[in-house]
């Protein structure tokens, strides 16, 4: 194993980004290890030209990063061993694209997939390619019950090995809600107009292919489901 230590800093003035604090020459020195730290517009990028076998660490100290920068790192990080979620997708619904079915809605500030009027006894599916390598992956989203649902259920399935599986499902009933709050569609309150999905899941595949769907039989007027800041993390 290498170890190596860096303390920079960065810093944006009038003259323009300036690097500090780097030990150069440590860098330079070490055989066979063509390390590199450079700035290319306000972007840093560490470790560009790393050419290490697979058993080397390199532990990197940032003390400080400052200016309209952007830390770039194309593999996964770790702290303590332990590798991190990396977001590799993020949809807020405002233009959707590449689902079954692309409508979306708005229900104050919340921007949907689906929702009020348009999704009930329906399913969307989407399908994400060439994830970087992992093991697992994470779905964070919300699920938006509206008005009169009656115990039905909504779910979320996930592609594996093949076979479509319901990995998340909740149902809801509308008379839960008492004096209820009206926020979505037609005059039933929602009891529950958010769910949230935070999923992790066992997978490897180099595509992940998603599904939302409820077990609603009515009208999309009066019974629908929306899904909204749709997120997926692997490791
Ligand atoms: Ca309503
Ligand atoms: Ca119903």
């Amino acid at each position: 194993m290498i170890f190596l230590s860096v303390q920079l800093s960065l810093s944006l003035d009038a003259s323009g980004l300036t690097l500090s604090g780097l030990d150069a020459e440590l860098l330079l020195n070490q055989p066979n290890h063509a390390f590199s730290i450079f700035l290319e517009g306000s972007t840093l990028h560490l470790g560009q030209c790393l050419e290490y076998e697979e058993e080397e660490n390199i532990f990197l100290n940032l003390k400080e990063i400052q200016g309209d920068t952007a830390l770039e790192v194309e593999n996964y990080i770790s702290f303590d061993g332990m590798q991190q979620w990396k977001l590799v997708h993020i949809e807020d619904f405002s233009q959707p694209i590449g689902w079954s079915d692309n409508r979306n809605s708005q229900c104050g500030d919340v921007i949907m997939l689906g929702g009020y009027c348009q999704f009930s006894d329906y399913e969307v599916k989407k399908t994400f390619e060439n994830l970087p390598q992992h093991t697992q992956v994470k779905i964070v989203a919300n699920f938006h019950f509206i008005d009169a649902w009656i115990g039905e259920t909504g779910y979320m399935k996930v592609n594996i090995d093949g076979v479509f599986n319901y990995v998340w499902t909740e149902s809801y009933k509308a008379g839960q809600a008492g004096f209820g709050v009206n926020v979505c569609g037609a005059h039933h309150p929602e009891g529950k107009f958010v769910a949230p999905i935070d999923l992790m899941i066992p997978h490897s595949e180099k595509n992940l292919h998603v599904a939302f769907g409820a077990t609603l039989e009515e009208d999309p007027c009066d019974e629908s489901w929306g899904v909204s800041m749709f997120q997926i993390f692997v490791r």
